[in-house]
């Protein structure tokens, strides 16, 4: 079946954007040409466009921008981050992958991402839509040597990093909206979620959960009013496996310097994108809703809210509407 598929990629690629036709793809690939249209068929399937044009063939006009192994591989500037991955094609959750992963010895710096996420989580119990091919839901495993209320730090140091490679590989501005969001024009096109295995005084893994709008054209009903992706917003298609790579560049400088001189720079980075500092909010939390200024971040990610009485909350995990 594979074999098929890429000799007909490859008489494709030979034939370097121009027509094929189905009698000499039927020749190429000897079989009949009703098996070669269900062979295009099935590559439509994967993402590739295709044109047929009777009495022409067919051509390719655009290659599904995947997130195999290779793709990432290839081009990819980190010294350890992202050099171990684990790559599918349809996974429940890549944040469930990579707990079991974590499980066992893994490599620092191990990736999980998948094309599609079937049972793609958020926060609590909450969903996380991610269709095929148009994504990136990645989760990054980490290990470092520190007590776990530091956690809340990754979500922020994450969202630094994944900004400034929207901003790079796309020239867009996005947002961050603390803890966890990031925006473009008001609505979300990245939810991170940080995830880990600890016990009381000490982090064994920390799994960072990402997952980026990137090619979708359009949202289902529930999400039209809050989400949108980095080609609605560009007016055209990025792609995934560039910003991944970018990403993990980014991740990877931003961790080792974190490492090294703590968390002053990137929370001054973290500040300079942050949408709600210094705005009226609400933040809704588990324990009750609270309305007020958001004053900053400290050092540990916790945001500091000023409510009307004069009383300064610190809140660890809150949905906030500005
Ligand atoms: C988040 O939760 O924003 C964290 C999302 C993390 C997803 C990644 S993908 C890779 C890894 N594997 C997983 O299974 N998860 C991680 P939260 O702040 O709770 O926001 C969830 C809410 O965002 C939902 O209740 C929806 O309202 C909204 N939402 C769901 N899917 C969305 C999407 N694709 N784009 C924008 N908003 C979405």
């Amino acid at each position: 079946q594979s074999s098929v598929k890429q000799q007909l990629l490859e008489a494709f690629s030979k034939a370097d954007g121009e027509f094929v036709s189905g009698q000499a793809l039927a020749e190429i690939l000897g079989c009949s040409r009703t098996a070669i249209w269900k062979h295009i068929e099935s590559l439509r399937q994967e993402g590739f466009e295709l044109e047929a044009v009777r009495k022409k063939g067919y051509r390719i006009l655009t290659k599904p921008d995947k997130v195999t192994e290779n793709e990432i591989l290839i081009g990819l500037q980190t010294e350890w981050l992202g050099k171990e991955i684990l790559a599918l094609d349809s996974t429940p959750s890549t944040q469930k992958e990579a707990h079991r992963l974590a499980q066992e010895p893994f490599k620092e710096g191990t990736i999980v991402i998948a094309e599609e996420q079937t049972a793609g989580r958020g926060r609590m119990t909450r969903a996380w839509h991610s269709p095929k091919y148009t994504g990136i839901w990645m989760s990054v495993l980490l290990r470092p040597s520190l007590p776990p209320y530091k956690a809340p730090q990754f979500t922020l140091i994450t969202a630094v990093a994944i900004v400034e490679a929207i901003m790079e590989v796309t020239g867009l501005q996005p947002e961050i909206k603390w803890p966890n969001d990031i925006l473009l024009n008001g609505k979300k096109i990245t939810g991170i979620l940080t995830e880990l295995q600890a016990d009381a005084d000490q982090i064994h893994s920390i799994i960072i959960g990402i997952g980026i709008n990137v090619n979708q054209k359009e949202f289902p009903d529930e999400l039209k009013e809050i989400a949108t992706s980095l080609a609605i917003e560009k007016g055209e298609a990025v792609s995934r496996s560039q910003l991944v790579q970018e990403i993990l560049k980014k991740l990877e400088g931003y961790y080792e310097e974190y490492m090294k001189e703590g968390f002053a720079n990137i929370k001054k980075c973290w500040e300079k994108y942050a949408l709600s500092i210094g705005k009226k909010i609400t933040a809704r939390t588990v324990t009750g809703t609270l309305h007020g200024k958001a004053l900053g971040i400290t050092e540990e990610g916790v945001l500091k809210l000023l409510d009307e009485e004069g009383t300064i909350h610190d809140i660890y995990s809150a949905d906030i509407e500005i």
